[in-house]
């Protein structure tokens, strides 16, 4: 049955009229050619739908770009390789107000519009906490009529499905683009030159230009991002590389040599194929820093091309007018290329000298720090930077001698620390790399860290020594995550509640207004529609659960997940053996004691990296407990430990809002802010977790007595990791009992022994317990027993739950943006009239 067997095709694009929508999807079911116009399943539903909307997203993009084209603010470019969209159909029709529209059009088809947009395959083209805060960022910038775009890379496949097999995670390609993305539209006009290896040639006059090598060209494709009721909507913009025709050798072809006929078509296919290639090798390095430069370059060609088109009359004299013009977000040290090539660009291609070339690229690029973890502080090796991109070497080396110049000069006491504050580190004379922060610092006006105790260690360890010279440079912007796609479409309950009881819907854009629940928290009607809403979401939870692992769960039960990347510094290992230590004591209860426990459902979720071979120990163990606890019928009534797989932004939207209490447990000092804290909270969700990152901040919002806390401070981590080298760690017997429980095998066979051994022993690599799980056990078990108690208290949960959403206003991605807006970019909005 085709769709125009139910309504008739009409062209129609834009309008909000049920009728004309539905006539609009049944043309798009005909005429854009993706399927056979007979069939009009749920998946061609879903395509012919956001087609639909596309329409609508297109209008508003291109009156966007006429607008900013007509009117030149100052516009921001936030580089980032990561972007974790998610599904946008929800989203689109939610921001643009015709949610109600669609959903009746679609009836018209037989069709819910909650069934077709749950057809939509994720965008998955990041990894975690970064790429998703791209996306809100994005969400935000559209909303507040800001002038910035997104650029990124467009992967083929983006971060790997990953399935719970019998030995534990396994990986596989996830086909995102398996058909197509109906989002993204193609720009066969904007295609730049990109270039790879080749040799600096110097001309007489001293000049110098990178040539010969092997160029590729990169295409853009947009996405556009609208705005939450407005009009405007703004571009994400995606590169993919490509080779032309006269790179292809037909007569190598014809002769049967298929391969070295279409070598650069390879290898340009390569470049964006997929999200972290694993870098173990030669080759992985070589690749991840093609994709980094692709990037770069892509972008910035393509933002200078706009600066010139805005204005045409502006002649190469206007230079000193770039950064009045534009602004360059780093997100974190991937797209710090962007340095050296925007120098290479206004040097080599525009004629300017070094020190007009350094004002423009020092007062236009800013860079945003995410992590204190030394080994994810990336560094390049100079000889592989060499040989992929000469000339940027020796801009490198350039900005390299010229700071050391700067400090001798002008901060001779600092002389001694310049060896560990320059940009090149050729300590190891085998080895010599180039650190990317460093080269970050020196480079940009601005460097931010992502919530307050992040950027005081920052300020006052990472990049201590430039603040010094550069007290101004350093700045907080604390994150944030949008309302719109964290509350407003994914727990459409919660949201008619806030909307009812604060009299307005305003706090979908102002979400500051939250903090007029305070004064309903103890109000009994308040309470009963609130606990009826969220047990709505926790059997939705429950569904899914059941689809995607078979695990019947209890909605009565206390709902407690732990989702994000599995990694040791986030301690996924102490929320497992948490849930070891209580099975264990529900094992030794009286069935009269078990009366008297506070049912429990312990979620985790999250990927590891494939290469990564604790972290998949650890999902491997979670999965273990879960199957010996939920087939045990003495205390699978009061405990059930489910491993949630191929955790996704789309996962995320089911989760959060069933959620009642989530884990927050890092290490202190080394989460530098998390975000989906900031997502429970919003929904309601009280926070068990250590003060690290941004909980500092959401305790001190919420309230010290609406917040779980437990665990060493930042401060005491590094006398605690002292202590324990000079063995004066005495480990808690409950954590003996936890760890030895899992070493008797009562989890099945696998070999947990190096697994646990990392707990063990007072230093040495994979030993010495470095994340202090050890230390923090003991508290974060009495927490633990208090939220039993608590939650034991209906009355008082509601009203604790209640507060977390009346305290979250600070973090709305809207108002991180205003931030950067007014103190890092210096743009200001541009609304579409
Ligand atoms: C995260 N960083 C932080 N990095 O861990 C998190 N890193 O605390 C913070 O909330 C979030 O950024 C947003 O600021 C990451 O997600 C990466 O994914 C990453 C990827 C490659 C290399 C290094």
């Amino acid at each position: 049955m085709s769709a125009a067997d139910k309504v008739k095709p009409a062209a129609t694009p834009g309008s909000a009229d049920p009728a004309a929508i539905a006539g609009n999807i049944s043309y798009h079911a005909q005429y854009s050619p993706h399927f056979s116009p007979f069939a009009f399943g749920p998946e061609q539903a879903f395509f012919s739908t956001a087609e639909s909307v596309r329409d609508h997203l297109l209008q508003r993009w291109n009156d966007t770009y006429v607008h900013f084209h007509k009117t030149d603010p100052k516009q921001t470019y936030y580089l980032s390789m990561e972007y974790l969209q998610g599904r946008a159909l929800s989203n689109a029709v939610g921001s643009l107000g015709i949610t109600g529209a669609y959903a009746e059009a679609l009836k018209k088809f037989g069709y819910e519009l909650e069934a077709i947009a749950g057809q939509e395959r994720d965008a998955a083209l990041g990894n975690g906490g970064l790429g998703r805060l791209a996306s809100c960022f994005l969400d935000s910038m559209a909303t507040l009529n800001l002038p910035a775009w997104g650029y990124g890379l467009r992967y083929r496949y983006g971060l790997f499905k990953q399935i719970i097999a019998k030995e534990g995670q396994e990986e596989f390609a996830e086909d995102w683009l398996d058909k197509f993305s109906p989002w993204e539209i193609v720009r066969h006009d904007v295609v730049y030159p990109i270039r790879f290896f080749g040799h600096v040639e110097i001309s007489p006059d001293g000049t110098r230009k990178w040539a010969g090598g092997e160029v590729m060209s990169a295409l853009a494709y947009d996405v556009p991002i609208p705005g939450y009721k407005t009009k405007n909507a703004i571009s994400l913009r995606l590169w993919d590389a490509k080779a032309t025709a006269q790179d292809f050798n037909l007569f190598q072809f014809n002769d049967g040599q298929y391969e070295s006929a279409a070598q650069l078509h390879s290898r340009a296919q390569q470049i964006c194929a997929v999200l972290y290639p694993g870098d173990a090798t030669e080759e992985g390095k070589l690749l991840r820093l093609k994709q980094q430069y692709f990037l770069c370059s892509a972008s910035l060609q393509d933002i200078i091309f706009r600066f010139k088109e805005r204005k045409p009359d502006r002649v190469s004299g206007k230079w000193s007018e770039f950064p009045s013009k534009v602004a360059v977000q780093m997100n974190d040290t991937h797209p710090t290329l962007a340095i050296p090539e925007l120098m290479r660009l206004l040097m080599d291609e525009e004629g300017l000298g070094w020190d007009e070339a350094w004002d423009v690229t020092n007062k236009t690029v800013a860079y945003t720090n995410h992590t204190v973890l030394p080994e994810a502080l990336e560094k390049w090796s100079q000889t592989v930077m060499r040989k992929l991109l000469p000339r940027h070497m020796e801009i490198i080396e350039e900005i390299d001698k010229r700071f050391r110049e700067m400090v001798i000069s002008t901060r001779k006491d600092m002389e001694g620390k310049i060896e560990s504050m320059r940009v090149l580190d050729n300590s190891n004379p085998e080895k010599p790399v180039v650190r990317m922060a460093n080269l970050c610092v020196v480079s940009s006006h601005t460097v931010n860290g992502v919530a307050e105790l992040h950027s005081n260690i920052l300020k006052e360890e990472l990049f201590a020594d430039y603040v010094s010279i550069w007290p101004k440079k350093f700045q907080n912007k604390t994150n944030g995550i949008t309302p719109r796609r964290w509350l407003r479409f994914c727990n459409p309950e919660l949201s008619e509640i806030v909307t009812k009881w604060l009299k307005t819907d305003q706090w979908t854009s102002n979400l500051d207004l939250l903090i007029g629940l305070r004064k309903f928290a103890d109000d009994e009607k308040l309470h009963a529609e609130w606990a009826a809403a969220k047990l709505a979401s926790k059997k939705r939870l429950a569904k899914h659960v059941l689809d995607v692992t078979g695990v019947t769960i209890d909605p009565n039960s206390l709902f407690d997940i732990q989702i994000k990347r599995i990694h040791e510094y986030k301690r996924q290992l102490l929320n497992i053996l948490g849930a070891v230590y209580r099975y264990k004591k529900l094992k030794e209860m009286s069935a009269e004691e078990k009366q008297k426990v506070t049912p429990r459902t312990v979620m985790v979720g999250g990927k590891a990296f494939a290469t990564y071979t604790n972290a998949k120990r650890i999902v491997k163990l979670v999965n273990d407990v879960g199957a010996v606890v939920n087939n045990d019928p003495d205390v699978n009534k009061y405990l059930k430990v489910v491993f949630i797989p191929n955790y996704n932004v789309s996962v995320a939207e089911v989760l959060i809002p069933g959620s009642e209490l989530s884990q927050h447990i890092s290490t202190a000092g080394m989460e530098a802010s998390g975000t989906s804290n900031m997502k429970f909270s919003l929904n309601g969700c009280l926070i068990i977790g250590t003060l690290d990152g941004a909980n500092v901040e959401i305790r001190e919002e919420v309230g010290q007595d609406n917040f779980f806390l437990f665990g060493a401070k930042a401060d005491q981590i590094a006398g605690l990791r002292k202590d324990r080298e000079n063995g004066l760690f005495k480990p808690d017997p409950r954590f003996e009992e936890a760890k030895q429980l899992v070493r008797s095998g009562a989890f099945g066979s696998y070999d947990y022994t190096p697994l646990l051994d990392s707990l063990e022993g007072n230093s040495g690599f994979g030993r010495g317990d470095y994340f202090l799980v050890g230390y923090d056990f003991p508290s974060y078990i009495e927490a633990q027993a208090r939220v039993d108690e608590a939650y034991k208290d209906k009355k008082r949960w509601i009203k604790m739950s209640i507060l977390n959403t009346a305290g979250s206003g600070k973090f709305s991605s809207d108002r991180t943006i205003d931030q950067y807006a007014k103190e890092i970019w210096g743009i200001t909005a541009s609304p579409v009239p």
